[in-house]
């Protein structure tokens, strides 16, 4: 099989095609797509290098599948052109997350709405995709009735450019900025722009995203999102009240048992989820479980995940993996 990555130079395109190494999908080619920057430049994927094409070249080699990081904007241009060829894209931007022609997926949680007719499929935001999967277990259970999230968000969720700026300011360089203040030794409380409610865009996804995931619309999210001087993956603060009382075993249980999902709660050793230790890792991290006191049938844990890895390439390739075994990428496999 055929996979084309559009945006394959960038840090989730890297990540994506790490990931697709990894994976049990048969590839027996990677065209990797990024803009005219990067012609003449070849990335690596199983110790050997790809040249870089533009989008025409890629349609034309027809892979079963393309899986898309390269902003919003390329991808409402690009996808369709892709889609029309009868390549399944599996997107990474916010461009078709939102949209009721589109759907939005997290494999463990809702790949089953999938059909041979979804061409253009959205990946969720990073900072939803991990929430949410350790969530939907205890939904199911226990039914959330509200979210209250804080997050504390990687720099390598905004790009090369973030990573650039926080480890120029470390060794006391001069550089481009991608926030509009110093990073390092500082935590910025906006991610992405601000919307007229007063919440960002990046807040706004974890509300809307989440509902969409869990197709439950009567699901309250409240969110605050914030960037910190960390590169291996977000971290979130999460109290949920449910609609129906739990058991603290129980829901250790639960999540133990969730596909995808590791529990790290021993407090009395100090273990716990921490970006250091999820960097790199496939897996959603949960830990800090504990009962809120302050009003019936809540909870507080501490989710961790690195964003590159389950908060976006690992969630597309297994979006493309879970294609391939449910038999609707089959078409185009066999070109
Ligand atoms: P390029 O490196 O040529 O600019 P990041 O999110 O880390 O900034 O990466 C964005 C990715 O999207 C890069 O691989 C970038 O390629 C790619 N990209 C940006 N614009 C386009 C485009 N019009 N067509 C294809 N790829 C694009
Ligand atoms: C961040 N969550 O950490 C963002 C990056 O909608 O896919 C991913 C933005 C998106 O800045």
């Amino acid at each position: 099989m055929k996979i084309a990555v559009v945006g394959a130079t960038g840090l989730v395109g890297t990540e994506i095609l790490k990931v697709l190494a990894e994976s049990s999908l048969e590839i027996t080619e990677v065209i990797p797509v990024a803009s005219e920057r990067s012609l003449g430049k070849t990335v690596e994927f199983r110790g050997q290098p790809y040249k870089v094409c533009l989008a025409d070249e890629a349609i034309a080699q027809k892979p079963a599948m393309a899986i898309f990081s390269a902003g919003g904007g390329t991808s409402l241009e690009l996808a369709p052109k892709f889609a029309e060829a009868g390549i399944t894209v599996i997107d990474n931007s916010s461009a078709w997350r939102m949209s009721p022609d589109h759907k939005l997926i997290v494999p463990e949680i809702n790949a089953n709405v999938l059909t041979s007719e979804d061409k253009i499929i959205a990946n969720p935001n990073c900072s939803t995709i991990q929430m949410v999967l350790v969530l939907a277990p205890l939904h199911e259970k226990y039914q959330i009735k509200r979210i209250v999230v804080s997050t504390y968000q990687s720099v390598t969720g905004t790009g090369k450019k973030a990573v650039d700026q926080m480890m120029n300011e470390r060794a006391g360089k001069q550089g481009e900025m991608a926030y509009k203040y110093p990073i390092d030794l500082n935590v910025i409380p906006q991610i992405d722009v601000f919307l007229d409610n007063g919440y960002t865009k990046e807040e706004m996804k974890m509300v809307n995203e989440t509902k969409k995931i869990m197709g439950d619309d009567s699901i309250q999210v409240t969110a605050t999102a914030v960037r910190i001087p960390v590169m291996g993956g977000h971290s979130e603060a999460v109290n949920i009240e449910f609609a129906n009382d739990f058991d603290l075993d129980e829901v250790r249980t639960l999540l133990s048992q969730t596909k995808g999902v590791v529990l790290e709660d021993n407090p009395s050793q100090q273990v716990y989820p921490m970006p250091m230790n999820a960097h790199g890792r496939n897996e959603v991290f949960v830990g800090r479980i504990r009962r809120d006191d302050t009003q019936p049938n809540t909870l507080n844990l501490w989710i961790v995940a690195d964003n590159l890895r389950k908060g976006a390439a690992t969630n597309a390739v297994q979006i493309a993996e879970y294609l391939v075994e449910a038999g609707l990428a089959t078409e185009a496999v066999e070109n």
